[in-house]
């Protein structure tokens, strides 16, 4: 028998697709769960990424808080999960948010690279797309992150991770939204494996850490993306997934989560 033959039959509900934009079908899709993926290179031209990643060279990455994030993530940016304590989002995330946004200004680009993402995944869709709120107060809009080292086997997930509703707009569906300024030239792969969290899953997971042995997604299928520069990625990140490590250069992605709201608007943060 070939090898062909005793060839797993794969879900055909959990493919990627690459398209020139994001359509609202694209993002339907993400949401029931009729896609793992969807790519859409030059969302962003190579002339825009190189400006952006510019002005980003000249301010300070900071790291993860290390305890949790290991091997250690560059980072531009502020992230909710950062201020997250029991369940709620801490009292210093605000401050931190405020000086966020005046960061972010200070790199003096003439426009906002978290906006026009924002714009590209809306370009179809027929209700809005904007930062999401927390008691009437706008969250961070998303974070440059770095891992060259890899990101561990994980998976993100609001209701989960926040008790009750982490955005002023209760969330039906959520996805990952990235973007990248740079590629290395090997590694920096994206992976995501057909299968969401399950309690046994816990068995898997690393001390004191975001992430999971990959053990624990056992032989699921899973589909690979090797992003190009100005690329952007959507997902469902319920769906376990993870970053290899970089060589030959460092790997620079604008990210953030974004939600589909019960009133029909798409809702984004940090
Ligand atoms: O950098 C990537 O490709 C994915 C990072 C990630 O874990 C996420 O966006 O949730
Ligand atoms: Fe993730």
């Amino acid at each position: 028998m070939s090898a062909h033959s005793q060839a797993v039959p794969r879900d055909p509900y959990f493919s990627v697709a690459t398209a020139p934009a994001f359509t609202r079908e694209h993002i339907a899709d993400l949401a029931a769960g009729r896609r793992a993926a969807v790519r859409v290179p030059g969302l962003l031209s190579a002339a825009t990424c190189a400006e952006i990643l510019h002005a980003l060279e000249s301010s300070p990455f900071e790291s993860y808080g290390r305890q949790r994030v290991q091997p250690p993530v560059m980072r531009f940016g502020v992230g909710v999960s950062d201020h997250r304590t029991n369940g709620a989002i801490a009292d210093s995330y605000w401050p931190s948010a405020d000086a966020d946004r005046k960061a972010w200004r200070s790199l003096g680009l003439p426009y906002d690279p978290f906006a026009l993402c924002r714009e590209a995944l809306g370009a179809d869709w027929p209700g809005t797309v904007a930062v999401g709120t927390n008691g009437g107060r706008e969250l961070t809009p998303g974070v440059a992150r770095e891992p060259n080292y890899g990101f561990q086997v994980h998976f993100d997930e609001a209701l989960r991770e926040f008790q009750g509703n982490l955005l002023d707009s209760p969330l039906v569906a959520q996805f990952a939204f990235n973007l990248y300024l740079a590629v290395p030239e090997t590694g920096g792969e994206t992976v995501i494996w057909r299968h969401r969290w399950h309690p046994a899953d816990e068995a898997h997971r690393l001390p004191q850490s975001y992430g999971y042995a990959e053990t624990v997604v056992g032989d699921a299928e899973s589909v690979e993306v090797r992003p190009t520069v100005g690329e952007a990625l959507l997902l469902d990140p319920r769906n376990f997934h993870a970053v290899r490590p970089s060589e030959g250069g460092r790997r620079i992605a604008l990210g953030f989560s974004m939600g589909l709201s019960i009133t029909g608007d798409l809702l984004t943060w940090g």
